[in-house]
């Protein structure tokens, strides 16, 4: 079999906070709660609180006058990865707000396997998921209740709430996929959603390099 080319490419960094597996292999049903994003059982968990996500924002003293209110939780991943398995799946629940406009979002992300993609299915909520090819190219694809994403692979994708109850959503992909947050933190995305008078628009980023 032919390698995928990317196979040749140089790896980043493995992730620091690489979520636990859980103890059996077995067949089972987890209980996802469409309105909260509780998962059980789950395996791992993790939480994203504002102070960590200041260079995803652009307005950096909007940012800096909403995080001395207090420093809440942005988002939350809770995650039910079976060991020895070519699947895992979770949930992510963003709460609703926005700095000086711009929508909060997750940090965004290409898969360092870049032949692995995803899927992203919308329990609650209203959003916004953003996609990037390598070469540039712009995608987006609403997130309701009912539709199910597909990120194909080697796109950089950011999920962004655009609502104003807290948007979950369970995600499925290999737990081999990997997270790379490299190119799109130094870079940013090439569009970003902004909210003027109430409605979401998705303008250019006049940062993007
Ligand atoms: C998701 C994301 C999750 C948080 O599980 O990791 O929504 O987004 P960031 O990782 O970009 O902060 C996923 O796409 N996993 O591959
Ligand atoms: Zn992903």
């Amino acid at each position: 079999m032919t390698p995928h080319f990317a196979a040749l490419l140089p790896l980043p960094e493995p992730e620091e906070n690489t979520l636990p597996v859980a103890e059996s292999a077995l067949p089972l049903g987890v209980a996802i709660d469409p309105l909260t994003g509780a998962v059980e059982p789950h395996s791992g968990r993790y939480t994203k609180k504002l102070s960590e996500l200041r260079e995803i924002y652009r307005d950096k003293a909007a940012f800096d006058r909403l995080l001395a209110k207090g420093d809440a939780i942005a988002y939350e991943v809770v995650e039910y990865r079976p060991p020895n398995s070519d699947v895992t799946f979770g949930t992510t629940t963003m709460y609703p707000g926005d700095i000086g406009g711009e929508c909060y979002m997750t940090r965004g992300h290409f898969h360092v396997r870049r032949d692995m993609g995803e899927v992203y299915y919308t329990q609650s909520g209203e959003g916004l998921l953003l996609l990037e090819s390598r070469d540039g190219e712009s995608r987006t694809v609403e997130m309701k209740p009912g539709v199910c994403a597909y990120i194909p692979p080697d796109w950089g994708h950011r999920s962004i709430n655009t609502g104003s109850e807290p948007l979950v959503f369970v995600w499925v992909c290999n737990p081999a996929a990997g997270h790379d947050y490299g190119d799109i933190l130094s870079r940013g995305m090439r569009k970003i959603v902004m909210k003027t008078d109430g409605a979401p628009d998705v303008i250019d980023n006049p940062a993007h390099p």
